[in-house]
């Protein structure tokens, strides 16, 4: 792109902080019009920092969302992992989007982010803080407290309603978001809607299923990796997977009676991956067992979890 092509253009990193479950991966997807980050009523959903991008060319704007894995405390080396990362991603940051549950209210998890995201500016020199009061359509006038709790939050600039799920209130907070991001040229390719490789997209895709289908402690075991996608000639793509589990009864239960469940996976997948590829897929998974993968440091470091 030219030096003329990009003038008065504005373009920058926006980190989204929260505490699990509150819609930031949601809000990501609504923003950038595309599912690009999965959500799920699971907390924990997001292990990876994934990059949404929402380019208004008329506007001449590019936000650029980094969804984090809600904050929490760290129970294991995923976890650590996944806590260091949000850190270190919001320390680059122009713009810190504090995501709240408007349903919840303001509570103390999201006090603590809030002071977390003080000690982000004070390191960064400047970093405007946005907060988000979410789920906006569970609300209805209750929202008002909320609203006005939030405002009260140190450090919060500004406060949006917004409802993740339905649209409302995303407009208004997207050109908020415009205005606030520094003048310079795009840092991704405007027909781009997200910075993941293909085959990370999918196996989050097939994980998504899985997650919104089991319960317990079986979604926080579970991992995909997409091991092979092609197209053959008349247009059908293959996609081979696996699916990772920690136990042998985890495997059972994924599995399913006669194959249900991961039948039901499998059809749910397929269809996202269908959407995504933009043609009729054949998807082939493979359940596996790896133990402890969850603590295991080199396999964290192969799956790009760092
Ligand atoms: N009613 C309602 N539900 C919402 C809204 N936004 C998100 N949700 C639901 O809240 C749940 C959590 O959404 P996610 O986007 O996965 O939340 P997250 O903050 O990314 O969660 P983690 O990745 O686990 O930190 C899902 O079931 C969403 O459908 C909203 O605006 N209204
Ligand atoms: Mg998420």
């Amino acid at each position: 792109m030219s030096e003329i092509d990009s003038a008065g253009n504005r373009s920058g990193f926006i980190g989204l902080a929260g505490r699990p479950n509150v819609g930031k991966s949601t809000l990501v997807n609504a923003i950038v019009g595309a599912k690009v980050a999965i959500s799920s009523v699971r907390p924990q959903t997001t292990r990876r920092a994934i990059r949404g991008v929402a380019t208004d060319l008329e506007a001449g704007t590019q936000l650029v969302l980094i969804d984090l894995p809600g904050v929490q405390r760290p129970r294991d080396e995923l976890t650590t992992r996944m806590q260091q990362k949000v850190e270190q991603e919001l320390s680059g940051a122009d713009v810190a989007l504090l995501v709240i549950n408007g349903e919840e209210g303001v509570g103390p998890g999201d006090r603590f982010i809030a002071q977390g995201l003080l000690g982000a500016r004070a390191a960064a020199g400047e970093l405007p803080i946005v907060c988000v009061v979410n789920k906006a359509d569970r609300l209805g006038r209750n929202i008002v407290p909320v609203l006005i709790e939030a405002a009260e939050l140190a450090g919060v600039d500004e406060v949006f309603p917004v409802s993740a799920l339905t649209g409302e209130g995303v407009p208004e907070l997207a050109a908020h978001l415009a205005e606030i991001i520094p003048e310079g040229p795009y840092m991704y390719p405007p027909e781009d809607r997200s910075d993941q490789p293909r085959e990370l997209l999918l196996a989050e895709l097939i994980r998504g299923q899985a997650l919104i289908r089991t319960r317990d402690e079986i979604p926080h075991s579970v991992e995909v990796r997409v091991t092979h996608v092609d197209q053959r000639e008349d247009g059908l793509w293959t996609v081979e997977a696996e699916i990772w589990v920690e136990s042998d009864s985890q495997k059972r239960i994924l599995i399913g009676k006669k194959g249900f469940k991961i039948g039901e996976i499998g059809t749910g997948a397929r269809k996202d991956i269908e959407a995504e590829l933009g043609g009729k897929t054949h998807l082939d998974l493979q359940v596996k067992v790896r133990r402890k993968w969850r603590r295991d440091e080199d396999m964290l470091d192969r799956l790009g979890i760092d």
